[in-house]
This record gives C-alpha cells, structure tokens and sequence, in this order.
C-alpha cells in the first residue's frame, strides 16, 4: 500500500490534467463544427487491462475522479481480471458488490487487512500503471466527447453542402483522423486493446468491455452519422443516461418489414399529395413539402407513440409549410374539402372574411390505425405571423388538460411545428419555452419539430441567426434537441418515437430538428436561383426521398417494385377520386374547418340559442356571503400579514354596509360565476396581489413558508375551481396562451390582466391576428378578457395609456349608419361586434360586464379598461342595490342629479367615460354648475350605444354637446365616438371636444405639466362661453 502512495500521486497530475481537460471541452459546447469522420475497421478485442485496478489507482489519487454512478455493470467483468495483491485484498475483503466504485473502494479499505509492514511488492511496474489509468480516462473523455460534441460532425445536411451549425470546425477531440488519437495520449497500437466501458456509456450492450477500435466505431455510429444529439447540457443525470440508453445500445435503430412498410406508405401519401397539387393547380401557392416530405411520416410516429402511451388528445400548432398535407394525412380531413377551396369561384356560407386555405383550423376524432385507440387531433387556426400560435396551442393544450382533469398531461399532449428561421428569430418561441415548466401554464411536456430547411425566404441562416443551431432557443429549458438528416426516414423515425418516449416519460419538452431542404422557392412563384444558385443546382440534383427510400427497401427486398408501384397508383386514384367530388362543392363552410367546437353551446346551425341576456343581478345573500368570504381567511391557524388584516376588516365593513369597491365588485362577479359553475382564470403578472396592492387573491402564510390560501376558492361547497395565476414576465407569451385557454370552453371565464394597459402593446400580434380578428377569419368565438390599468394620473409617458384609440380603430360597428333599434338591438348589436371596449366608472358597473360576459349566449372578446386611482377613490363606491337580482349592466349610465330636474335649463351635456367623470363631478360641484351642466357616462364605448346616446342628446334638446376626455385629441375616444355623435345627431349639432390636446407621447413625465392641462381642460369644460361663436 505505501508503495503505490507515490506512483499515485504522481499519477494523479495526470488523471486531474485529463479531467480538467474534459472539463474544459464540455463548457465549449457551443464550437460549431463538421467533418467526416474517418473510419475505423472493426476488429476483435485484443489485450485485455485490469479496468477495477486503474480504477481504485485513481480513486486513491483522488476519489473524485471515479465515477459515482453503479459499478454493479461492470463488476462480474472486472472479476475476471488479474488483480495486484494489493488489490486482492480489498476485493476478498468485499462482501457485497459495490453500489458505486468511491463507495466500494472506501468500504473495502475499511474491511481490508493492514499490510504488513514490510509489504509485498506491486508485481506491475508503476509506469504500467500510470499508463492504464491514464488510458481508461481518456477513453472514458473520448467518450464523453462524443457524448456532447459528437452532433457536430453529424451527417445532418441532406444536400451535402451546408453544415447544419454553420460550422466547418471539427472538435480536436473527435476522432476524425488517427492523429487525433494522440491528443488522448493514445496510439494507434491502442485501437485493440480492451477497455471496460463507464456506466455512462450504453454502447456496450451487454459486454462490459470493448476494444478502443470499436468504442470509437460505435461512437461514431451513434453519434456522427444522420443522428446529432444535443442532450449533455440536460442537469439530469437520469435523463442523460435515458437519452444514451436510447441511442447508444447497439441494434436499437432495427424495424421490421412491416414498419417500413408503414413508412414507405406514409412517404408515398406525403409525397404524391404534393406532387398531385402541383400538377392540378400549378401556379397557386400552397407552401409545399417537397424537401421534407418525411415530416408527414414524423408527426404520425409522434401521434402513434403518444397514442401508444395514452394519450388521447393532441393539439397541433403549425406555420405555412406542409400544412395542407398535414391536413389531409395527419388530421385526415376528407380530400374534396381540401381541393375545393382551390376554386377561386367557390362562395362563403359563413359569415365573416375568411382566411386563406393555409390558415385553417381543423378537429377531427378518429381510431388511430396502428393503436386501434381513439384519439382526437385539432390543428389550431393561425395567421401569417410566424410563432403567435405556439402560445395559444399551449393555452388550449392546458385547459383541455384542466377539464379532464388530466394535472400530469397523460392523455392530453401538444405538438409545435416550426420553420428554422422562425424558430430561431421569433421571440415569442423563447417565451413559450418559459411557460413550459410554470405550474399554472405547463402542459407537461411540448414535442417540437423543426422543418429546417436551411433557408428563411431568401435569407440564409448566417443572415438569420447567430446560434449555431436553429434550435438553441431550446436549450433554455433543458429540453433535448435531436437533430436528423431528413433523406434518412428510419433515423427520422426513430428519433421521433423517442422523441415522444420522451415526452411521455420526463413530461418535458423535446425538440426533433429536421434537417431537410425546400425543393421550390419559398412558395411555388418564386425563383430560388435568384438568390441561392449553387444550393439550388444541387437541390436540382437531389433524388427525392421517396425514390431513395423505395430503392433501399426494394433492393433488401422488403417490397417489390410492383407493390411499390401499386401503392402509389392506389393513393393517386383517392386523389383523383376527390379532386372529381370536390368540383361539385360550391360553397365553402368556414364552420366545417373549426379547431375547437363547443358542443352544445350553440344551435346544430352553430347559431346562438337567443338573443337576450338576462339580468346580470345577483341574489342579496349571495353578495353578503361573497363579502364575507372575501374579508376572512377560511383556514385555520393562518397567519396573515398586519396591513393585510386591515384590507380584510374594511372589507367586512364594506360587506356590512352593503357596498362595494372595485376589488369586492370583482370578487362578487367571480364568485358569483363559481357558484354558478362556471371557471374562472385570472392570469398575468402580479395579479395574485394586484399590481396595485388591491386584490389580494392569494393570502400568505406570515410564519409557514409557502403556505398560501385562496378564499376564492372557499365561497361553495360545489363552486367551480378558481384559477389565480402570476405568469412569467411576458405578454406576447402570457396572453396567447389565455386566448388559447379560453378556446377550449365557453364556460369559462378567463381574464388576463397586463400590469399597466401600455405593455399589452408587446402582445399585439395576438390583439391584431386573435382577439380582433379571430371570429371574422375563423367563425371561431372567443371571449377573452383583457384588463388594461389605464389612466392619466402623472405616471409620465408610460404606465398612463392602454391606447383605447387602438382598441376602438379596430372596432367594426359602422360610425355611419344609423342602426335599425330593435328590441334585441343590445345584445344583437354585441354578437354583431368584434369585440366589446368598456371602460366602467363604477364597481357595480364592472361587476355586471364581467357576469355579462358568460351570460350572453355567444362569447366576444371583452376589453376593459381597469381603473388604478379609482380603486381607492371613496366616491368610487357602489351598493349591493345596483348589483341584486334584477340588475343589469349599464351600457350609458345617464345623468340623474340636479339637471334632470329641469332638463330645457341645462346649456351642456357633457359626456364622458372612465374615471375622469370623477373630477368633472367635483369641478361642477366646485363651480355650482349642476343645474346647469348635465354629466353622462359612457359604460360600453363599443359597440357604440347609438340608441342610449340618442336617448340622453334628446333629454337635453338646448344643450351644447361636449366629448370629454383626459386623454390628448388623438387619442383616447375622440376619433371614435366622433362621426358616430354625427351619424346620431344628423349633423344638427356638433359635438364639442375639450381634454388634452394632440401630442405625440400619450402623457407628459412632468407632474406639474401633467396637473397644468388637467386644469387647462376642466375649466374648458365648464366654460359655457367657450364654443360660443365657433363654427362646426
Ligand atoms: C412574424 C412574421 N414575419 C415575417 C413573415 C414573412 N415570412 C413568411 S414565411 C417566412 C420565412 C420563414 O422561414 P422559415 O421559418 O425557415 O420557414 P420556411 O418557409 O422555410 O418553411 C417569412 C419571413 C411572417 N409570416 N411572419
Ligand atoms: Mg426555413
């Protein structure tokens, strides 16, 4: 023992040298790199090492250095070999086989007889030992290396020419060339000798032990060919080692006859759908697959595997590309549906715009063939922008999981299709990916696959991205990225099955990256020569897939030529067999094309049930319960915060009193709604708190860390669950995913709140391409809350203005037309809208518009501009009177002081909306104006209430006209409200402006400025001489 003390430490400079080394290249994951490797002739295992003797050297050099993973694989090998005496002893004095080589070691040398002090001399020489050691640990390093880099070199590109992480650069550890050997210290007179394998390698097998020779050849093939694995950044080491289980374990990528069968079927259906397309309709676009035919077979192995392990339930996301194919041989929808829509002639039955045939949703239920299971597939509609979908297929995603009740994602999974250059640009993907493990947005585990073409339009990837991969985005959430030349339809095959084993196993995401090329020009107009010449002679070259993929399993004889033929004649005569029926289809039914229907909801017609509403009131008893809910901490022993217990007590004396403010008003609308079963999710940032300190949703144990409670969720016995969630600091992300939540049921109340109404505007591809435009483009109703803090109260030029001028340009009730007021015309006019912008002075206001909100019998998105001061305003109060039973919703809340009295008397009708009513009050009261100027709100700005406006202008028939707003001219409502008034008034009367005037910034970030204006128009405002002799 005392003599291999100096041999060891001597070794051990070297063993600590190789292993910093290692240390060194795993941190440089990022080198981008390719080549191809050289080959290593396979031959049989030469001189044999005595593996446990180097390793318990270096576990006496350092403990550290073995690894401490189970040593139990390797131990019955080790046991064959020749041990030291010095060695024996320690394996005589070990009873039990070692859980893990540190372990074993420190245990036998606890159990192990002294040796005598004399001692017998180790029959190696130390430089043989030194030389073994050195040699296990680097070919353990060599492994790693191709363990974390090995994607590098990977045969990705099936062009041949480009390199998929825009790299040339081989990794000096990758044993490309025999010289690389000696970097390990290793020679080619090593390549036969035997090594025993670590248990962080799988590529054994069942042997414990290979040649160096053929750890390399192994490596290469697992790691180096049309596979590249991005996995060793993953923290965990279990899912490490199931990734190289899956990979590494020789005979693992074997299909039978009848899989590739499937396969080859698959590949002809993807292919001869476009090839069909394009010989029918060749100058249309339809953003074919050519190129990457093989993800038709790839999303069908997902959806096998998923459906395999349970699932029943899959709900896709994806751009342009392929998506017709998709829907004919993924989704299944029926082949004459696809091809009429390429008749220009063909008429819309459904109301609305419409979108193009690229952009429709679809829902089908069906038997999975390979599975006999049912399962359900829908694809989710989307616009142009690239991305804005993945939120909002997440958000479906976890609501059709919620009402399942389905917490661990077993039956409900998402599938996102991504273009490279989207993926790797679109920021939108990067905030999804961070939605993915938060407990109120995860959905347990998201497959991605990536049609990476190589190209984004005409810009080339070293344009369009600075990561290596298109697919770096991914690793910010660990999630395993799988890259897979896509002329290799087995490796693709593979891959996604594991892909989904993954997913199903970890309940994390996963990324699959095709790396393929597109045949045509970004869509079938264009000319991709124009800007990429030399990949397009090649692509020119490039033999199809399927021609690649019939050959190979014709030549192993699987198929014969015939059948291969047969099965193409077969899918091409369904093709015309359809293209025949779809001529007869003259209209086209946008219904039909719906990604989410809600049975029951509507008539069979999809029509709503009524026209009314009921009275949104709600019984006495209910409110008082609400209120006291609301101000109690429902359990026991639970500690709250001081001021908290003063929020609560002014609660209470609220409820007592029989009034509420704006926190109580909306306590009582959500709990009013969960008694009624109806659930309701509160989502975006800080809304658990409020980002104003008001709600207080979600109470903190003061002593007991993460203890919380949720009253809300206390009120009934049998209420329906309550959803409070603090999301992620993100808009674009947060939002689509609660519009994609409030997709899956109409019997939900779902609402996002922004912190200030200003930041919804990072979210505006879901505002402008969802919640605006979603029902006109695909029938598809959704009703969508969105709360914007809005108001200027001095903040400065943010955190002032949730742009309701925005909101109401987009607004399709038309300022010219005088409507037809029927006795449906309120809720007629709201189904006729495309969404609904309120901006409520009262609580009871805003407490009767969100139970509206589930009341009516269709769903509109509902915008709400949400008040900060007025939260705490002591006149911003309302009565439990305004809210019992028989109450509604006040679309105009009409003067009733002073000037109703004597209505001919009254020289100025201002009207108004939101909080600024609350200082033309005080300011009328201050100048002792009541009498004489009359003040009207407007509650629902859109759609306008032409009848109510009427109303009011007729009741004061000498009054000036006045619109006032805090906000400047052009902004806030004055372009809206404007030419309506005029439509009203026939032009008889103008209607005046007073508030701030135009600027380009919507508030000052002078406080002082900011009062001088709000000064300038109130004294505007009750100037009754200042419109005197001006003309309109
Ligand atoms: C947000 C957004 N910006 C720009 C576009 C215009 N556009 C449509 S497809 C495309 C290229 C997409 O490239 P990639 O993601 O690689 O998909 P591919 O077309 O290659 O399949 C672009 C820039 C868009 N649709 N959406
Ligand atoms: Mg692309």
């Amino acid at each position: 023992m005392s003599q291999l003390r100096p041999l060891l430490s001597r070794l051990g400079a070297q063993a600590v040298r190789l292993l910093a080394t290692r240390d060194i290249l795993e941190r440089s994951w990022h080198s981008r790199s390719s080549g191809s490797p050289a080959a290593f002739p396979s031959s049989p295992g030469g001189g044999s090492s005595s593996y446990m003797e180097a390793m318990y050297l270096a576990w006496l050099a350092n403990p550290q250095s073995v690894h401490k993973g189970s040593a139990d694989a390797s131990w019955a090998a080790s046991m064959g070999h020749p041990a030291s005496p010095a060695l024996s002893r320690l394996l005589l004095a070990s009873t039990r086989r070692p859980q893990s080589w540190d372990s074993f070691f420190q245990k036998a040398s606890q159990e192990a007889p002294r040796a005598t002090p004399e001692g017998r001399p180790m029959p190696s020489s130390p430089t043989t030992n030194s030389k073994l050691v050195e040699d296990h640990l680097a070919v353990q390093s060599l492994i790693r290396a191709y363990q974390i880099r090995g994607h590098h070199v990977a045969q990705l590109d099936p062009l041949g020419i480009l390199d998929a992480d825009l790299d040339s650069f081989v990794p000096f550890d990758l044993i490309t060339t025999m010289d690389k050997l000696a970097f390990y210290d290793l020679r080619e007179t090593d390549l036969d000798k035997e090594f025993q394998l670590p248990t962080t390698t799988f590529i054994g097998g069942s042997e414990s032990t290979l040649s160096l020779r053929e750890i390399i050849r192994r490596l290469e093939s697992t790691y180096c060919q049309h596979i590249g694995l991005e996995f060793m950044f993953i923290n965990d080491v279990e899912q490490c080692q199931w990734i190289r289980q899956k990979f590494e374990t020789p005979g693992v990528m074997q299909f039978s006859n009848e899989e590739k069968r499937t396969l080859l079927a698959r590949l002809v259906r993807s292919m001869r759908f476009e090839d069909f397309l394009a010989r029918k309709w060749s100058s249309e676009k339809r953003f074919g697959l050519e190129g990457c035919e093989v993800m038709i077979p790839a999303l069908k192995t997902i959806i096998d595997k998923s459906s395999e392990m349970g699932i029943e339930n899959i709900i896709l996301g994806m751009p342009h590309r392929g998506r017709l194919n998709v829907l004919a041989n993924v989704i299944r929808k029926d082949l004459e549906q696809i091809f009429c829509q390429f008749d220009p002639k063909l008429e819309a039955a459904d109301e609305g715009s419409g979108d193009v045939k690229y952009h429709l949703g679809m829902y089908h239920e069906r038997i999975n063939r390979v599975t006999n299971r049912n399962i359900t597939l829908s694809l989710v509609a989307n616009p142009s922008h690239l991305e804005a979908v993945d939120p909002v297929v997440q958000g479906k995603t976890k609501a059709e999981q919620f009402y399942r009740g389905d917490a661990q994602g077993r039956k409900v999974m998402s599938i996102l299709v991504h273009g490279d250059a989207a993926f790797a640009g679109q920021g939108v993907v990067y905030e999804t990916f961070h939605l993915s493990d938060l407990p109120s947005y995860t959905t347990n585990g998201t497959v991605h696959v990536v049609v990476n073409n190589q190209i984004g339009f005409t810009t080339d990837p070293r344009m369009a991205r600075s990561s290596p991969y298109p697919t770096d985005v991914a690793r910010v959430v660990n999630a395993p990225i799988f890259h897979v030349n896509a002329d290799d339809p087995e490796a693709v095959i593979y891959v996604c099955s594991v892909a989904a084993e993954w997913r199903n196993t970890f309940n994390k995401d996963v990324v699959v990256d095709l790396v393929c090329y597109r045949r045509r020009g970004h869509n079938e107009m264009d000319e991709p020569m124009f800007t990429q010449p030399l990949m397009y002679k090649q692509i020119h070259r490039q033999v199809p897939v399927l021609k690649k993929y019939a050959d190979k399993l014709i030549s192993e004889g699987t198929v014969t030529l015939q059948e291969f033929e047969e099965e193409i004649a077969k899918y091409d005569r369904i093709c015309e067999e359809a293209y025949g029926r779809s001529k007869d289809k003259k209209i086209l039914h946008i219904k039909h094309w719906l990604d989410s229907p809600w049975p029951g909801f509507f008539t069979v017609d999809g029509e709503p049930k009524s026209m009314t509403c009921p009275p949104t009131g709600v019984p006495e008893d209910v409110l008082t319960h609400i209120g006291t809910v609301a101000s109690s901490v429902p359990l026991e022993d639970f500690k709250i915060h001081t001021g908290l217990s003063r929020i609560l007590r002014s609660r209470a004396e609220m409820a007592q009193k029989q009034t509420v403010d704006w926190a109580l008003a909306e306590y009582m609308a959500f709990g009013s709604l969960l008694k009624e079963g109806i659930h309701v999710r509160l989502s975006g940032q800080d809304v658990e708190r409020g980002t104003f300190s008001h709600r207080h949703h979600v109470l903190h144990d003061q002593e007991v860390d993460r203890r919380t409670c949720v009253p809300m969720n206390h009120l009934w016995p049998k209420q329906a669950p309550y959803t409070v969630c603090n999301s992620s600091l993100s808009e674009y992300g947060v939002l689509g995913f609660e519009l994609g939540y409030a997709m899956a049921s109409p019997n939900a109340l779902v609402l996002w709140e922004a912190q200030f109404g200003d930041f919804h505007n990072t979210a505006q591809c879901i505002i402008d391409q969802f919640i605006s435009t979603g029902q006109a483009k695909w029938v598809r109703h959704n009703g969508i809350v969105l709360l914007l803090p809005h108001g200027m109260e001095g903040m400065g030029p943010e955190h002032s203005s949730a742009r309701p001028e925005r909101f109401l340009q987009m607004s399709n009730d038309d300022s010219d037309t005088y409507p037809v007021f029927t006795e449906d015309f309120e809720v007629s006019q709201l189904y006729d809208c495309n969404w609904i912008v309120v901006n409520c002075s009262t609580p009871a206001s805003y407490f009767h518009v969100l139970r509206r909100q589930i009341l009516l019998p269709f769903r509109k998105p509902l915008i709400i501009f949400t008040p900060k001061s007025l939260l705490r305003h002591p006149e911003a109060k309302s009565s439990f009177d305004q809210m019992v039973s028989g109450t509604s919703f006040q679309r105009v809340i009409p003067e009733d002081g002073v000037a109703v009295q004597a209505p001919g008397q009254v020289r100025r009708l201002i009207f108004c909306t939101g909080k600024v009513y609350y200082d033309l009050v005080k300011e009328r009261s201050s100048q002792g104006l009541e009498g004489q100027v009359a003040l009207t709100r407007l509650e629902q700005i859109s759609p306008f209430p032409f009848d109510l406006i009427a109303q009011e202008a007729e009741r004061f028939p000498s009054a000036e006209l006045v619109w006032c707003q805090e906000e400047h001219k052009n902004m806030g409502y004055y372009d809206y409200i404007s030419p309506r008034f005029m439509t009203i008034l026939g032009r008889t009367r103008p209607i005046w402006y007073v508030g701030r005037e135009p600027a380009a910034a919507p508030a000052t970030g002078n406080r002082n400025a900011h009062l001088v204006s709000l000064r300038k128009f109130l004294d505007t405002a009750f100037d009754l001489r200042a419109f005197e002799g001006k003309m309109f």
